[in-house]
């Protein structure tokens, strides 16, 4: 049992909701490690959001909200931390949820599903994907074609650089959640929220939510001020990289 009161309860929260998701078959065997990357970057970004995320929160709001087609790509990971929230983000935008694994099994794809779907995510894709990335080699290639092939604007959170790069090939506006800001996923992307995911989903709803009352002209001055190159370099002054 973790006290609630351990000054880092809420990181040893998530390494448990990790470890559970991997006993129940959700998360892969390097979704381990990658937990264990995540937490040793939001130690040093202090384990709070920070105003630079804060910034491409906003931005990713508007891109969202201004997309025809939003798509929230899902892996394991996303799908153990924050399903609920990805409910919530999917339902606020009236949007999709696909499944997009780099470790793909049909079974993991599966429980994923049925996981999301418990959580209350009504649409979920990428189950039986129908489409290819072009150029792309990995199993993340897999896509549906009413999904991420055919949106214009796609959330991915805990992606790898070689998708993030031809999803941007591809002219669709890419959204990443990704606590190392000199990630390639990082850099490729338009729009990198260096936060961790548990708390820039809530925090990303929550800007959808207002932000729905504006029209599309403030919602383009919002992408037309932000500046990613800055955002991830002021993220990397602040951890002192
Ligand atoms: O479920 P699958 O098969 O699609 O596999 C998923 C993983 C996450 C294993 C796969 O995508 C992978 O290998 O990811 P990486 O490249 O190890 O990690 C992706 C990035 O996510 C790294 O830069 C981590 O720092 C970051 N990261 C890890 N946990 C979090 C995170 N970023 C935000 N919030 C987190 N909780």
């Amino acid at each position: 049992m973790i006290p609630l009161n351990h000054p880092r309860s809420k990181s040893l929260l998530a390494r448990e909701k990790i470890i559970e998701g991997y006993r129940g078959g959700l998360v892969c065997d390097s979704g381990l490690i990658a937990q264990g990357r995540g937490e040793a970057f939001d130690y040093l970004i202090g384990e709070r959001t920070r105003s630079p995320a804060r910034k491409a929160i906003k931005a990713a709001a508007a891109a969202l909200l201004l997309a025809k087609h939003p798509v929230i790509s899902v892996n394991g990971n996303d799908a153990a931390l924050a399903a609920e929230d990805m409910g919530k983000l999917a339902k606020e935008l009236n949007c999709p949820v696909e499944v997009n694994l780099f470790y793909r099994t049909q079974g993991r794809v599966e429980r994923i599903a049925a996981h999301l779907k418990k959580a209350g995510v009504k649409e979920v894709l990428g189950v039986y994907p129908d489409a290819r990335i072009p150029e792309l080699n990995s199993e993340r290639r897999k896509v549906s074609s009413n999904g991420i092939y055919s949106a214009d604007c796609v959330l991915i959170p805990l992606e790898d650089g070689d998708r993030c790069e031809a999803l941007v090939k591809m002219g669709k506006r890419t959204i990443a959640i990704d606590l190392n800001p000199m990630s390639r996923t990082a850099r490729m992307a338009h729009i990198t929220i260096v936060d961790e995911l548990t708390r820039a989903v809530p925090l990303l709803t929550e800007e959808v939510r207002k932000f729905k009352g504006r029209n599309a002209a403030y919602l383009k001055s919002v992408l037309s001020r932000y500046d990613n190159r800055k955002v991830l370099g002021d993220m990397r002054k602040l951890i002192n990289l």
